[in-house]
């Protein structure tokens, strides 16, 4: 029985969809999308043009490294993977990434164009939203949470399964820890009953932070990544109506005067949700290996780590 097959049959039962967790990157132009796709990915290579160009979605599937352009009508037409930015907006739906990342044994990644690019009209994302279970939105530390980031998550948050997690990027660009705090008191405020978690991140000290615990740590890395993991391998059922779904909202609790703000300003885990029984021998170890490999690390956990993922 193939991998796939196991993670089928126990969705199936369970309700969920015959496939892999998709979770969405979204958020304005430059809010850091692309760059935290390559922090999810880890070592795996993707193009770094990416990150510069104006892009319809690309959807990340695990497999050999190869590009395809997806038409309008689903046509699929291979490109090569380092030209991927010359394909025609106007005649792509999304381009389609395979890549051998071991993070996609447990979710497709579909990084969105920038929701505001005056270049990209939103219907060429809209349309790929009902294909997305949940989403980590990016907002920029420095102009957090504007107007326009509002009524987009107004317009598709009933779409997802709920599992979604606001990061505020960047924070490495604000002044000083009181400006953090502000910004995160103002966005949780704002976002109040939205998403499931506000996490603080800085993506790129967290790229750099490489083996370095302390400063993967202060990066905001460890809690955004732990937290988004444990949704990935148990993911809500996506609701099939339309109907704005009620999302559990974190506690809301006040600034901590503590200086580790990435502490001070995570939301506590809400309720745990039933375990989901894909078998102690197929994913839940990815589980394991997907963090540490994200930490840059080469040693497996010890055993009794594993106890408390089962
Ligand atoms: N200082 C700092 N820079 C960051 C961080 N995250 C991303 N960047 C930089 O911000 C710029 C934009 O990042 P991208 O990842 O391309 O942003 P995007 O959201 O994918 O942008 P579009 O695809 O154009 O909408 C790049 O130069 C990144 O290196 C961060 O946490 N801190
Ligand atoms: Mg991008």
């Amino acid at each position: 029985m193939t991998k796939e097959t196991t993670l089928e049959n126990a969705n199936a039962s369970m309700g969920l969809p015959p496939h892999k967790t998709r979770l969405a990157l979204i958020g304005e132009f430059s809010a850091g999308k692309s760059t935290l796709s390559k922090l999810l990915l880890g070592d795996a290579p993707v193009p770094v043009k990416v990150t510069a160009t104006r892009l319809p979605p690309v959807w990340i599937t695990h497999g050999k490294s190869a590009a395809f352009a997806v038409g309008h009508d689903g046509t699929e037409t291979p490109i090569d993977i380092e030209d991927i930015d010359q394909v025609r907006i106007e005649d792509t739906r999304m381009i389609k990434l395979y890549n051998p990342s071991e993070t996609l044994e447990i979710c497709d990644l579909i990084d969105m164009p920038g929701i505001s690019d005056p270049n990209m009209s939103s219907d060429v994302w809209m349309s790929v939203m009902d294909e997305v279970d949940s989403v980590v939105w990016c907002t920029q530390a420095t102009q957090a949470w504007r107007q326009s980031e509002a009524a987009t998550w107004e317009d598709i948050s009933a779409r997802t399964n709920g599992d979604n997690i606001l990061v505020v990027t960047q924070v490495d660009k604000l002044r000083s820890e009181r400006d953090l705090e502000r910004v995160l008191m103002r966005v949780r405020k704002e976002t109040e009953g939205q998403f499931r978690h506000v996490f603080p991140l800085s993506i790129t000290d967290a790229i750099a932070a490489g083996e370095d615990e302390v400063k993967w740590t202060a990066s905001g890395a460890a809690d955004f990544i732990d937290i988004l993991v444990e949704y990935l391998v148990n993911p809500n059922p996506k609701p099939r109506s339309a109907e704005p779904m009620e999302i559990q909202p974190a506690p809301v609790e006040e600034p901590s005067e503590t200086a580790d703000h990435t502490k001070a300003e995570q939301q506590p885990e809400t309720p745990a949700q039933a375990p989901a029984d894909y078998g102690a021998t197929s994913v839940v170890p990815k589980r394991v290996r997907v963090l540490t490999e994200m930490r840059g690390r080469t040693t497996r956990p010890a055993p009794g780590d594993l106890v408390n993922l089962t």
